[in-house]
């Protein structure tokens, strides 16, 4: 019965790495969103091959639904948020939310790959890379939390959720140096989604899945 009702009332299935900023965005709108899913964990050496024929680009997350793939994690928040949106996560200034999400998905994404790996770019020097990173997006975002403590005003949005991983990441880099740039509303903000239930719950390990 059990085994039945599985097979007719399939769950959403999400391939996931659990360390992937992008795979963590979805995976916290998703649950913020209450939508129960099957967690594939995968080695991104090691891709499944059901995920692959699914979506050939070979990245997460990839939520698999009833009749549809959806492979970028902007789509699954969207998706997650259109099934409920308790908070009101998606009442949001369109405009405004892509410029923030362009930016960090962007430039600030070569950026914070510049300075997590110095070695794969000798040409470059590292305090002008923290530079342009900080013009660019630490600084704009301290502005705005210095106005207000979320991106977009006093609610938490979708917009908060899909760059912290990426912000997350870049403070881990070098905590102490991190540790030592005057940005205290984003450390703040920073703090407060490191500590909340919902990153938490969705940091929890799970082995990895064997096709
Ligand atoms: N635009 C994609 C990017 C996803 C992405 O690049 N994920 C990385 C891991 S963080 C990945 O799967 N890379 C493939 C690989 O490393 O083989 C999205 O938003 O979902």
């Amino acid at each position: 019965m059990g085994k039945m009702l599985d097979n007719i009332l399939m769950k959403p299935i999400l391939y996931s790495y659990r360390r992937c900023p992008y795979a963590m965005r979805a995976r916290m709108a998703l649950k913020y969103a209450g939508v129960e899913l099957e967690h594939r964990e995968i080695e991104l050496r090691n891709k499944p091959q059901s995920m692959l024929a699914a979506s050939p680009k070979g990245t997460v997350p990839v939520l698999l639904l009833d009749q549809l793939v959806l492979d970028q994690s902007l789509d699954i928040m969207h998706w997650a948020i259109e099934q409920s949106d308790p908070d009101g996560w998606g009442n949001i200034d369109d405009e405004i939310s892509q410029v923030w999400i362009e930016k960090n998905d962007g430039r600030f994404k070569v950026l914070l790959d510049q300075y997590k790996y110095p070695n794969r770019h000798p040409e470059l020097d590292p305090a002008a890379v923290l530079e342009e990173a900080l013009h660019l997006m630490l600084l704009p975002m301290e502005n705005a939390l210095q106005h207000s403590q979320y991106l977009l005003g006093s609610k938490i949005t979708l917009v908060d959720i899909a760059i912290f991983p990426f912000i997350r990441q870049f403070s881990m880099v070098d905590q102490s140096k991190f540790d030592q740039l005057t940005l205290p509303a984003t450390k703040k903000w920073l703090s407060k989604h490191l500590e909340s239930d919902l990153f938490n719950a969705v940091m929890q390990k799970h082995p990895v899945w064997v096709e």
